[in-house]
């Protein structure tokens, strides 16, 4: 493949966080390879021409000193060899085969899959999933999303997504939008909150940050405070009668069982414990109960936090209790392109191992017996069921586009977890600290060199998807991973040469001709659907601008799957009429609209969620009987300090010069301030410390050195560090530099939550000394 989008300004989109705003790229320098100008694309559905700072400075991305350019084999002494694609081919698919061969391919782990933006490689590894024999996996999201994954699916039957753009009250639960985005425009959005006197925004966040200070109700809990929080608002709602009785009687079930709980909780008492003032908790319950329309989001300040899976399950009560649902401003089931949940979802497991007095999980990890939600391994867990005896333990991995040993908590664990491997292969754009582990290493193309998709889009009514071309060539050396993973199936004997020559020979007859040849194909050998998006790619995609557009050819049954499920969302976005012709119009406007599409519209037909509960009776339910006890008997332990590690820190902030680890040169950072300690006023006056000192912060597992930052935002006894920082970079010199500090050098794998296993990234017990 060798197609770049032609024109001096290219569209495409930027992959540092999951909104992925529309860009406007013109490319130069270097080879012609490099981003030099950056802008906002006015013409993408979602972003409206809307960007934020760092989105100019993709380059670094795109440039970085560390990109791969050759598959690279480990040899005996930890040091990598260049070889050739087709010998690393080769060897990987041999490698993965004997794993499968000698132990079963469910011994073979899948990791990652998609970064912030890169998600069409997720696709196609599917099919080289399935033909290993692959059965488990996980990802970034289950150290964040999994707890409330689980409660969406339980009370909801599917995920429900707050309206922000719309809401009377935005709710904001450990989640800072002004920095971290998590829909689309947020900060235009948080702005118009603000300037309208109707509207108002509550933020639940120990720090002052840019979002709270822009808030109307600020509850300053102390860190992992908000399940106590979180519980006062209910009560008061339920004690002071506040509840929408007409919407819990018509749409709920469980309210009952819920409700004496709540009438006679102390609501002093458990504001006190949440380190907050009472008058606020009930002026915000009121607020809440009274409000036309609420929408909460909730982010990593709770979800990686003790109780996180009980706060997923409290802040939905509120709302629901609240009657925030299927109306404008409140939650709606979006209907996206690409089930988030779903996505990856395996039959896997069995029951053993759990104990019988406990829910049993259907799905549990194969070492541990641990509850697998939405098809995903809980990150922390993964070292443990690898470094073991136990039969059962993994042998290999396959790593795309995740960097666990840096992003896992506790990353000599990983790193150790890696070495007990007999076989991995990670692909990637860098020599990233995982990359270092593996057995094989292939370079992906960038995300600018290539097609890509976004994800996470789930936006209501209308809802938009944006498939990218090529911006820049690919640099030498590297492959896309369409490319990539149809090699590797084709290697491994996945579908033959006959049947990508008949299905090529179809294709060239039209459209209808190859359905009805795919389909009596797939109805001869049903083996063939998990390999559909490569042999799609392979022949399909040949007839797609002469093969320039074949990555995007996995599009064309999931077009018409779309409009055939949603009919009336589709045709109110342009996708109506006869379905054949509906799926054919949405596939070609997928596929050629550079700045994206709006594929669904529910208008304002805002009831229509109710149809989208995946709940036969559509009532949403409010008790749960694998969270409700432990919501009744919240452990005050969990929040009592310790006097060796007097402070809490967060591991991991958001600001506003982090990208994960996507971009992997510091320097991107101008103003070198980004690797610093956050610590307040307080702190820093009994420790001595002025901006720019240095301190040795020292958790149960490790320690790390850094130079503090003096601010008021913290609250005392509450400092933070930066997430993605303390990379091993190669920088142009060829030396390694690493700026900052790699924050799961201090975590725990033991410090999770007990119910989906997610990490407590925010709250980690620490001490800090100055270093002279
Ligand atoms: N600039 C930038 N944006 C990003 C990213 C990035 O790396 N950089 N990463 C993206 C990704 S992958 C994600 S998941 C999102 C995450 O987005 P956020 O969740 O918004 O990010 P964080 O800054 O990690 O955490 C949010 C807030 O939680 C607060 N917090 C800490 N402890 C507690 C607590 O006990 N209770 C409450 N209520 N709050 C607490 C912190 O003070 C912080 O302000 O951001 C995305 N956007
Ligand atoms: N202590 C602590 N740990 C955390 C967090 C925290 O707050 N605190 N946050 C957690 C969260 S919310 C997240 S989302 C994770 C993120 O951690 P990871 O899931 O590990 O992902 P990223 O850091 O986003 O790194 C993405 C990887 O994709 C690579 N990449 C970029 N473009 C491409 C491409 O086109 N193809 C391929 N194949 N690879 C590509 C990058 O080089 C990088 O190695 O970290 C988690 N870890
Ligand atoms: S980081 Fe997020 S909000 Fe900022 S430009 Fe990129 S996609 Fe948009
Ligand atoms: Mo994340």
């Amino acid at each position: 493949m060798s197609y770049v989008q032609t024109g001096d300004v290219k569209k495409s989109a930027c992959i540092l966080c999951s909104v992925n705003c529309g860009l406007e790229v013109t490319a130069g320098g270097k080879d012609g390879r490099e981003l030099i100008k950056i802008k906002g694309d006015r013409d993408n559905p979602s972003s409206e021409g809307y960007i934020c700072d760092k989105a100019s400075r993709l380059n670094y991305y795109q440039m970085g000193e560390d990109r791969i350019d050759s598959p690279m084999r480990r040899r005996a002494d930890g040091s990598y060899e260049k070889v050739d694609w087709d010998t690393a081919i080769a060897e990987v698919a041999a490698g993965l085969k004997a794993v499968k061969e000698k132990h079963g391919g469910d011994k073979i782990l899948f990791l990652g899959g998609g970064g912030q933006g890169n998600h069409l490689g997720g696709m196609y590894s599917q099919g080289l999933q399935k033909v290993l024999g692959v059965k488990y996996r996980s990802n970034a999201l289950a150290q964040e999303k999994t707890g409330e994954f689980w409660v969406n699916g339980k009370m909801f039957g599917g995920p429900a997504h707050g309206g922000f753009e719309e809401a009377e009250v935005s709710v904001f639960l450990g989640k800072n939008p002004w920095h971290t985005h998590g829909f689309p425009q947020s900060r235009k959005v948080l702005r118009e909150i603000v300037k309208d006197p109707k509207r108002s925004m509550v933020v639940f966040d120990p720090c002052k940050t840019k979002t709270a200070e822009m808030a109307d109700y600020h509850l300053q809990v102390v860190p992992g405070g908000d399940a106590w929080a979180l519980s006062a608002i209910i009560a008061v709602i339920i004690q002071d009668g506040l509840e929408d009785k007409a919407f819990i009687e018509k749409h709920t079930s469980g309210f009952e069982q819920i409700k004496d709980h709540f009438m006679a909780l102390p609501v002093t008492e458990y504001s006190t414990l949440a380190g907050l003032d009472e008058t606020l908790v009930r002026e915000t319950a009121h607020r809440i109960a009274k409000a036309s329309s609420v929408a909460v989001f909730e982010d990593l300040g709770v979800q990686q936090n003790i109780n996180s899976t009980l706060v997923s399950y409290l802040q939905k009560v509120m709302f629901v209790i609240t009657g925030n649902f299927a109306k404008k401003g409140t939650a709606n089931m979006a209907i996206p392109l690409l089930l988030l949940t779903e996505a990856g979802k395996g039959k896997v497991g069995k029951t053993k191992g759990t104990d019988k007095n406990k829910a049993v999980p259907s799905k549990v990890s194969p070492v541990l017996g641990s509850r697998i939600i939405a098809g995903l391994l809980p990150c922390n867990e993964i070292p443990d069921e690898i470094i073991t005896d136990h039969p059962n333990r993994f042998r290999a991995a396959i790593i795309e586009s995740s960097n666990p040993v840096h992003s896992y908590a506790q990353s000599e664990r990983m790193r150790e977890a890696m070495q007990a491997l007999e076989f991995s292969v990670v692909i990637d754009v860098a020599m990233t600290e995982t990359a270092r582990e593996a057995s094989y290493v292939l370079p992906a193309s960038s995300s600018f060199e290539k097609f890509e998709c976004v994800f996470f889009q789930i936006d209501f009514p209308k809802n938009t998807f944006h498939i990218r071309h090529p911006v820049v060539e690919p640099l030498a050396g590297t492959l896309a991973e369409p490319e990539i993973h149809s090699r590797l199936i084709e290697a491994l004997g996945g579908y033959s040469k006959a049947n990508v020559t008949v299905l090529k020979t179809a294709a060239k007859l039209g459209r209808k001709v190859f359905a009805a040849t795919f389909g009596a194909m797939l109805a001869i050998n049903p083996k063939l659907f998990s390999v559909a998006p490569s042999l799609l790619y392979r022949t399909l995609g040949t007839t797609l601008e002469k093969g320039a557009l074949a990555p995007t050819a996995t599009f064309w049954p999931l077009a018409h799957q779309f409009v055939r499920k949603h009919p009336k969302s589709a045709a109110r976005a342009g996708y109506g009429g006869s379905a054949w012709r509906a799926g054919e119009k949405l596939f070609n406007d997928l596929i050629t609209k550079k700045s994206g599409i709006v594929f669904t519209d529910s208008g304002e037909d805002y009831a229509d969620s109710w149809n989208r509960m995946n709940i036969p009776d559509k009532r949403i339910r409010l008790y749960l009987e694998e969270l409700f006890p432990q919501v009744c008997s919240l452990d005050e332990n969990l929040l009592t300090d310790s006097k060796e590690y007097p402070f809490i820190l967060t591991a991991g902030q958001r600001r506003s010069e982090t990208s994960n680890t996507i971009i992997r040169d510091a320097s991107w950072d101008k103003k070198s301030k980004v690797a610093s300690l956050y610590i307040s006023p307080g702190d820093a006056n009994k420790l001595s410390l002025a901006n720019g000192d240095s301190v040795k912060i020292t958790t149960k597992v490790g320690s790390a050195e850094t130079y503090v930052e003096v601010t008021d935002h913290q609250p005392d006894g509450f400092v933070s560090l930066p997430n993605g920082l303390g990379l091993d970079y190669i920088n142009e010199t060829g030396r390694e530099v690493r700026v900052g500090v790699a924050v799961n050098d201090l975590t725990s794998t033991n410090d999770k939550d007990f119910f989906a296993g997610t990490p407590w990234h925010k709250r980690v017990p620490a001490k800090i000394e100055k270093v002279a």
